[in-house]
């Protein structure tokens, strides 16, 4: 008996070692890096998933500047697996997350420095990117703004839209994680190198949608960034006053719009978009329908609207109706 489990302990221990030297993960810098050599088929090519936030922002970009390009799409935890923890994506990043834009077979890291790069290597490198020098400066102030930023985006809510995303998406994570496998979430217990991550999917997991008003910290984190995210839309109609709109830099649309297009996308997953588009704000209601009906909202879009997804959002809809301590915990009234 002993001899078997001793075996069988050695086994998975063995295993465990080989996998984890194998799926090294590790921070990588944004931008190019052209020292990584990838296989590929075209000048331009993207690991992405269809719900992820930053995902998003590099497809409406591509759409945009009329970038063709070959998708490669990659699983998180919450659409089915951690593919993110695959031998096979590490070799893509070894950062473990998306999105990957691949230039030439050289990967470029961070979805804001994404952006910049394919409107500079594009054959309209002005087309989103303003060439007077202070609307230059807020389209910049605007993609840094929208952006997700550092491995704990928690600690920085008030200073972009970007960070203040991930607690506004909890409800959405909490009913996609319901249809995956325990065991699944475990792998990032084995090999993400943010562990808590994995930690924060398993304690989801554990107490499912219907209890999330149950778990405080993830509440007073979902207040939090709501009221921060708040914070930011006044601003956003702050500048759209300033500029006159129609987009943040006045007339052209550009990478700041992009980036802000896809806090409204997630903002609409949650359920959350009619708290911010109130009458107080009509610039950003003008703004919001003037975004969705560009070609580059249905190509990165509405044509990436992952099935898990869309029935989250019901989920959170039909709680929030039937449920009044699901409806004040996601602070609606
Ligand atoms: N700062 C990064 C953030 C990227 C990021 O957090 N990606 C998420 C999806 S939106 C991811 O890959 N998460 C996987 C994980 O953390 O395990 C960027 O802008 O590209």
């Amino acid at each position: 008996m002993w001899i078997i489990v001793l075996c069988t302990t050695g086994l998975l221990l063995g295993w465990y070692l080989w996998e984890l030297q194998h799926r090294q993960t590790r921070a990588m810098s944004g931008g190019l890096h052209a020292d990584i050599s990838l296989p590929h088929e075209q000048e331009w090519e993207l690991y992405h998933n269809d719900f992820s936030l930053c995902s998003k922002k590099i497809r409406v970009c591509l759409a945009e500047l009329g970038i063709p390009y070959k998708a490669h799409h990659i699983d998180l935890v919450e659409t089915g697996s951690y593919e993110t923890l695959s031998r096979h994506f590490l070799k893509v990043n070894p950062g473990a997350i998306l999105p990957v834009l691949i230039h030439k077979g050289h990967p470029v890291y961070e979805s804001h420095d994404q952006l910049e790069y394919a409107a500079a290597h594009s054959a309209t490198p002005s087309l989103l990117v303003p060439t007077d020098p202070n609307k230059r400066e807020l389209m910049e102030r605007w993609v840094h703004k929208s952006s997700l930023i550092g491995d704990n985006p928690l600690d920085a809510i008030d200073e972009t839209a970007g960070n203040a995303i991930p607690g506004l998406t909890t409800p959405i994570f909490a009913a996609m994680v319901k249809h995956i496998p325990t065991r699944r979430i475990f792998t990032g217990l084995l090999f993400h190198r943010l562990k808590i991550r994995a930690v924060f999917f398993l304690a989801l997991k554990l107490f499912g949608l219907t209890n999330l008003p149950k778990m405080k910290p993830v509440v007073n984190l979902l207040h939090a960034s709501k009221k921060a995210m708040h914070t930011h839309f006044d601003e956003l109609e702050e500048v759209l006053t300033k500029t006159g709109g129609p987009w943040i830099t006045g007339e052209q649309f550009t990478l700041a719009d992009v980036g802000v297009m896809v806090i409204f996308d997630r903002l609409r997953e949650g359920d959350f978009l009619s708290e911010f588009l109130v009458e107080e704000r009509p610039r950003v209601n003008a703004y919001w329908q003037a975004l969705k009906a560009r070609p580059s909202y249905v190509a990165g879009v509405a044509n990436h609207m992952h099935p898990m997804v869309t029935q989250a959002t019901k989920d959170i809809v039909n709680l929030k109706s039937s449920d009044p301590r699901f409806r004040s915990a996601m602070g609606a009234s």
